[in-house]
């Protein structure tokens, strides 16, 4: 069994944007800049928040925060995302999720530019993915290609079972996977709450991609001997004997299942990570206008 170090590949990767960066800086180029929308206050939204203000800290890109009451209208959020779309200086944006239940999630990503959406989840840029155009990949999926890609893991002809059917994770993440790419060319099954024997599905996989958000969910009887298992989920469990009260679990129960995978990735400190640099990544390419003009 090898441990994907998804914090230390992330720690890789920040360093190779800020070299990036100071390059930009140095040749007069503008600093990139992501601005982020936190609408209430969820504490696990302001927790990943602030983890990719830092990151950005770190790299040397311009970051702002624009933070809202959880009152607000949706008339006034979508003010809020037209300002962002005039703002010539922001390169690229991100609503954090969830949102407030009274206002219309949809509604809002649409209103976004696709040309600053790096968080990938307009339908014009899930749409120029589906057809492996040069977009924004959503930042969970971009991350775990990086980090298949960087430990070398084989995925042509590989069966690959996606657990969970996600617009964010579990959806972008079977496509990719089945297209003709370096981190494709599987054959792709993705399982959900309808799934008629979701254990024997999961157990034909070479490469396992838990996104279901429930703790613990896939145990050691699921999972082939040798099997690759990428864990998406980030659950809190109560623990006393934590200083919180809780800790953080996957979706895969790690104890169990990891003497029997070929990789793994542990919770915290495996997906988690990469999605924060894949934003940066995401960022860096709004920029440069690699995607739009
Ligand atoms: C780690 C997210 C569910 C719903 C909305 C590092 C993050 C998490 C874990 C992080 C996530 C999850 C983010 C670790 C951003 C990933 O060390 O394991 C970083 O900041 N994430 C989000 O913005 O919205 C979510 C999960």
């Amino acid at each position: 069994m090898q441990l994907i170090d998804g914090k230390g590949l992330a720690k890789t990767i920040k360093e190779e944007i800020a070299v990036e960066v100071s390059q930009i800086k140095s040749t007069g180029g503008k600093t990139p800049h992501l601005a982020a929308i936190l609408v209430g206050d969820n504490p696990a939204s302001a927790v990943y928040v602030r983890n990719k203000v830092k990151s950005c800290e770190a790299v040397g890109f311009k970051s702002t925060l624009v933070r809202k009451e959880a009152t607000i209208t949706q008339e006034e959020l979508l003010q809020v995302v037209a300002d962002l779309n005039n703002d010539a200086d922001i390169d690229g944006y991100i609503v954090q999720l969830p949102l407030p239940a009274h206002i219309d999630e949809d509604a809002i990503n649409l209103a976004i530019d696709p040309k600053k959406d790096v968080d990938g989840f307009h339908p014009m840029n899930l749409g120029r993915m589906t057809l492996g155009l040069e977009t924004y990949l959503p930042a969970t999926p971009y991350g775990i290609v990086q980090m298949l890609d960087r430990y070398g893991i084989e995925t042509s002809g590989k069966h690959c079972v996606v657990v969970g059917r996600s617009n964010i994770v579990g959806t972008p993440m079977s496509i990719l996977m089945s297209r003709k790419t370096k981190t494709g060319n599987c054959t792709v099954t993705i399982t959900h709450s309808r799934t008629k024997d979701l254990a024997s599905e999961v157990r034909r996989a070479d490469i396992v991609i838990a996104a279901i958000g429930i703790a613990n969910f896939v145990t050691a009887d699921m999972v082939k001997e040798g099997a690759v298992v990428i864990d998406v989920g980030i659950n809190r469990v109560e623990d006393a004997s934590r200083k919180r009260g809780y800790r953080l679990v996957g979706d895969v129960d790690f104890d169990q299942v990891a003497p029997k995978s070929s990789f793994i990735t542990p919770v915290p400190g495996g997906v988690g990570p990469m999605t924060v640099t894949s934003l940066l990544m995401n960022t860096l390419k709004a920029s440069r206008k690699e995607v739009y003009k």
